[in-house]
C-alpha cells in the first residue's frame, strides 16, 4: 500500500522541538517527500549528486523524524543532539531533511548552489544555520564527532552524537584512527551510520578499493555493529540503525 500523503497538520508537527519518535507510517510518508525534494532541487539547479542523497533518504528521515532531539527554530539549542553528515556531497538530502524539519523554508531548496541562496554545494557552517561543521573532504567527520562526544562526556551533557558516513568514504585512513579512539574510550554517546550502498563516484566500492567485511572491521575496533536495511522503515531496522551502531 502506498504511504499516505501528508496532512497539513503534519507540517507543524514536523517542526516541533525535541525527539519526534514518529511511527513507520509517518516516516514513510515523509521519506517520500524528501525524495521528491531531492529530485526537484537537482532538476532545478542542474547540479549536484543524486545517488548518495537518495540512498540516505529513508534512514535520514528516521534520524530526523524519529531519533534526533533538536529544535529547528533554535539550531544552537544547548540541549540538542549533535548530527553531522561526513559525506558532505549529499547536501540535497541534508537540506531537504532540514527544510522538512523546519530549519528553513522549503522554497529555499530551489536556490541550491545559487549565488543568492544560503545552500552551498557542500555544507557550510558559515552559511546555513543548523549545519554544525562544514564538510566535503571525506574522512574527517567521525573525528569531529569523537571530539564532540568526548566533550559531552567531560561536561556530563546527555546529548547523543550522530555521524553519517559513506561506504566509499571508509577508504579514508582518518576514519580508522577515529574508530580506534571511540572504541578505546568507550564513547557510548556516539552513533555512526554507514550508508553501505556499494557505490562510489567511480564505480563499485569493491572494485575500486574493497571495504568488506565492513561490519567485522568495525567490530574489531570494539564497536557494537548492527546491520540492517536502511530503506526499511517498517521493521524498526532503520530506527535501530540510528540508535545501535555505537561503541559498547
Ligand atoms: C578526501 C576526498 N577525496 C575525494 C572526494 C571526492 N568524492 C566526493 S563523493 C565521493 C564518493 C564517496 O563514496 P561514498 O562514500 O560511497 O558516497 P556515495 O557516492 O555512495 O554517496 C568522492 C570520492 C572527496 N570529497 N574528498
Ligand atoms: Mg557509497
Amino acid at each position: 500500500m502506498p504511504p499516505k500523503t501528508m496532512v497539513p497538520g503534519d507540517v507543524e508537527a514536523a517542526h516541533q522541538a525535541g525527539r519526534l519518535l514518529w511511527d513507520a507510517e509517518r516516516l514513510r510518508a515523509k521519506a517520500l517527500e524528501v525524495r521528491r525534494d531531492i529530485i526537484t532541487l537537482l532538476s532545478k539547479s542542474q547540479t549536484g549528486h543524486s545517488g548518495g542523497p537518495l540512498s540516505c533518504a529513508d534512514f535520514g528521515t528516521a534520524l530526523f523524524f524519529h531519533e534526533l532531539s533538536i529544535d529547528p527554530r533554535q539550531p544552537k539549542w544547548p540541549e540538542r543532539d549533535f548530527w553531522h553528515f561526513s559525506i558532505g556531497h549529499v547536501t540535497p538530502v541534508i537540506y531537504s531533511l532540514m527544510a522538512e524539519r523546519g530549519y528553513f523554508p522549503l522554497r529555499d531548496l530551489m536556490k541550491f548552489r545559487a549565488f543568492d541562496g544560503h545552500l552551498q554545494g557542500h555544507p557550510s557552517a558559515h552559511d546555513t544555520p543548523g549545519i554544525e561543521v562544514s564538510a566535503g573532504s571525506l574522512g574527517q567527520g567521525l573525528s569531529v564527532c569523537c571530539g564532540v562526544a568526548m566533550a559531552a562526556r567531560l561536561d556530563r551533557h546527555p546529548r547523543r552524537i550522530y555521524c553519517v558516513m559513506g561506504d566509499g568514504e571508509q577508504q579514508e585512513g582518518q576514519i580508522w584512527e577515529a574508530a580506534m579512539f571511540a572504541g578505546h574510550y568507550r564513547l557510548d554517546n556516539l552513533c555512526a551510520v554507514i550508508d553501505y550502498n556499494r557505490k562510489q563516484i567511480d564505480g563499485d566500492v569493491e572494485d575500486i578499493m574493497g571495504v568488506a567485511p565492513l561490519a567485522d572491521k568495525w567490530r574489531a575496533f570494539e564497536w557494537n555493529v548492527l546491520e540492517c536495511d536502511g530503506h526499511d522503515l517498517g521493521a524498526r531496522s532503520s530506527r535501530r540503525a540510528v540508535t545501535a551502531a555505537s561503541p559498547p
